[in-house]
């Protein structure tokens, strides 16, 4: 088994393997992809991440491989190296899309300066923002210039990719009953840019009309950007460039603003103090859970013999329960 370092060594030189297992390496937890991380942090930070999110079926997938496809410009020589995260949606309905998915990416699985990974929603213990933002961190000590993530948006999910993107693509299909769905899942909160794409289909200029109608209600978003709406056919292409210009501007407009480094310092804070969070967490659940002691009190607080909030205030100040706890985050 190579060193972590031989592999950071091996990924800097371009070796496409070594980036493949430090990406499994960082996917799972532990010294290892600390390590990883640390040695890469110094080559990190200049990659621009592009996030596309929205509902199963929107053509995510088409729209990342078109801008892909643009963004390489045949692999020329000197054209921006493409890292792709697709987060596979858990769902059985999709198994048909992700076939599809591959034969699409197909043409760039050939191109050295793409490199594409996909995910399951699983995740490690920390979920997959955490495991998404770790894994750019790679693919831009890596060299890529762009990070494109394709997220499913539906219920939470979407908030992920606004926790690790720095521009926030939303894709929308002008299907009856598209606007509610996205009010709904929070996705016209998080949009930096609006794609309605499938605009060959009957609706696509009501449902752009309708949502600049709903943005203009709202507030505008940080750095007073107002979210463009780009009418788009991924699967021929059209539009695709308008895509690229309007993410182009929100990259610029926060640049300019300030924004990008506002929004990529929260993330890092976010990052760090999540990971001590979740550890201190997990480590915690596992003491309930193997503590003669703590469980008694947990079994009390079931039968509802004892206050759980003062059961809690009793815990926190018991140095003895504390100490364990601690023994258990240095395991
Ligand atoms: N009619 C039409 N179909 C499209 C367009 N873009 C993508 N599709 C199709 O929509 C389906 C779902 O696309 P996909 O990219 O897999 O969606 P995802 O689930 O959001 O990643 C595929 O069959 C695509 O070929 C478009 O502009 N017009
Ligand atoms: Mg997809």
């Amino acid at each position: 088994m190579a060193s972590v370092a031989s592999l950071v060594e091996g990924m800097l030189r371009g070796e496409t393997l070594a980036l493949a297992r430090l990406i499994t390496l960082v996917e799972r937890e532990g010294p290892e992809a600390a390590e990883a991380l640390r040695l890469c942090a110094p080559y990190g930070g200049k990659g621009y991440r592009i996030g596309f999110t929205g509902p199963p079926g929107s053509g995510k997938s088409t729209l990342v491989d078109a801008m892909t496809a643009r963004l390489r410009q045949g692999g020329k020589e000197g054209a921006p190296r493409v890292g792709i995260v697709a987060v596979d949606p858990s769902s059985p309905f999709t198994g048909g899309a992700l076939l599809g998915d591959r034969i699409r990416m197909e043409q760039h699985y050939a191109d050295p300066g793409v490199f594409i990974r996909s995910m399951g929603t699983r995740g490690g213990h920390g979920g997959l923002p955490d495991v998404t933002q770790r894994v750019a961190t790679l693919l831009e000590a890596s060299g890529k210039e762009y990070v494109l993530l394709e997220t499913v948006g539906v219920g939470q999910t979407e908030l992920d990719v606004m926790e690790v993107a720095d521009t926030v693509v939303v894709v929308l299909v002008p299907e009856a009953g598209d606007m509610i769905q996205t009010m709904k899942a929070g996705l016209m909160e998080i949009a930096d840019v609006f794609v309605v794409n499938k605009a060959d289909r009957e609706g696509a200029e009501r449902l752009a009309k309708e949502i600049e109608g709903s943005l203009r209600l709202g507030h505008p978003r940080e750095g007073n950007w107002m979210a463009p709406v780009v009418l788009a056919q991924a699967r021929t292409g059209a539009g695709v460039a308008e895509v690229a210009a309007a993410v182009a501007a929100h990259r610029g407009a926060m640049e300019e603003s300030g924004e990008l480094e506002r929004r990529r310092s929260k993330r890092r804070t976010s990052q760090f103090l999540k990971t001590v969070e979740q550890r201190m967490s997990r480590s915690l659940h596992e003491l309930i859970a193997s503590d003669g002691e703590l469980q008694a009190m947990v079994e009390r607080i079931q039968r509802g013999e004892t206050d759980p909030y003062s059961a809690a205030l009793q815990v926190l100040g018991d140095t003895s329960v504390l100490r364990r706890w601690i023994a258990r985050l240095e395991e």
